[in-house]
């Protein structure tokens, strides 16, 4: 089993090349990849949450922790992201307009393509408008919105609103999800389905489209 600790610890530090290397090797000793991530890294990323939250940690460590594990999920998404068997629906995925958090949507991304799913992946800070621009354009068949932000979960429900203004609420299902996002938020702006984490996403993504 691969030390989840040392990873754990690079991600703190935002070390980006010691947490690549470690995820690296910890791939070459056949690591399970989910294991990596929701055992090494998410669990540094919450610490680093807690000490910015405690003011002992400032943006530049939040953000040197950010690309630490940014960089060792690179080797971890094309594994996770290999295709299903059966294309089983498309989806176009963004983070709501003044949100900048990309991390987590990315994991999704790479779990909703792992799982066979076609993803159009439109960014961060994603205007309602360029969200219903992206469903009219590219037909997807769920519209897959993340916020990380307790100011910009408003935006899923302006998206909503916006679907429902050009006339398309009908013709695509909105799947949301990202950190304080809650199923019964999901219920009250109208949203189809709702995600806690990347293999809940994938899980409400098949149910959306019912598939098993
Ligand atoms: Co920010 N940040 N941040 N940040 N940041 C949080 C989110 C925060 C909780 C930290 C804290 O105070 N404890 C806090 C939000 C508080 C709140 O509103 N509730 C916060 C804050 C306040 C801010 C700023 C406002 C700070 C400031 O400037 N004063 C600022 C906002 C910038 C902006 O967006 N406009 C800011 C900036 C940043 C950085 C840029 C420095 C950096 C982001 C780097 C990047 O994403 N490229 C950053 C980081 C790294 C964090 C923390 C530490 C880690 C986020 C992360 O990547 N987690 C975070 C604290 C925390 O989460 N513990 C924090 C790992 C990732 C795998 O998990 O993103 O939760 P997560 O995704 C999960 C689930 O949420 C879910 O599945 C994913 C995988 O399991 N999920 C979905 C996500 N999207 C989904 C969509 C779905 C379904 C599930 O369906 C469509």
């Amino acid at each position: 089993m691969a030390d989840l600790s040392k990873l754990y610890d690079a991600i703190l530090n935002g070390d980006e090349k010691l947490a690549l290397q470690l995820t690296n090797e910890a791939l070459k000793e056949s690591a399970d990849p989910a294991e990596l991530i929701n055992q090494g890294m998410i669990p540094a990323m919450d610490e680093v949450g807690r000490l910015f939250e405690a003011q002992e940690f400032y943006i530049p460590e939040m953000l040197m922790a950010g690309r630490a594990m940014k960089a060792a999920l690179e080797p971890i998404r094309p594994l996770l992201a290999a295709r299903g068997a059966k294309p089983a629906g498309r989806i176009v995925l963004g983070t709501v307009k003044g949100d900048l958090h990309d991390i987590g949507k990315n994991l999704v991304g790479s779990m909703l393509e792992g799982a066979g799913f076609e993803v159009i992946d439109i960014g961060i800070d994603v205007s309602p408008e360029k969200f219903v621009e992206a469903a009219g354009s590219d037909k997807p068949d769920i519209l897959a919105l993340s916020a990380l932000l307790t100011v910009t979960m408003p935006e899923m429900k302006k998206v909503i609103e916006a679907l429902n203004q050009a006339g398309i609420r009908d013709q695509v299902k909105v799947l949301v999800g990202g950190a304080p996002v809650t199923q019964a938020f999901a219920d009250q702006i109208g949203a189809d389905g709702y995600g806690a984490n990347a293999s809940s996403a994938v899980t409400a993504a098949r149910s959306l489209l019912k598939q098993s």
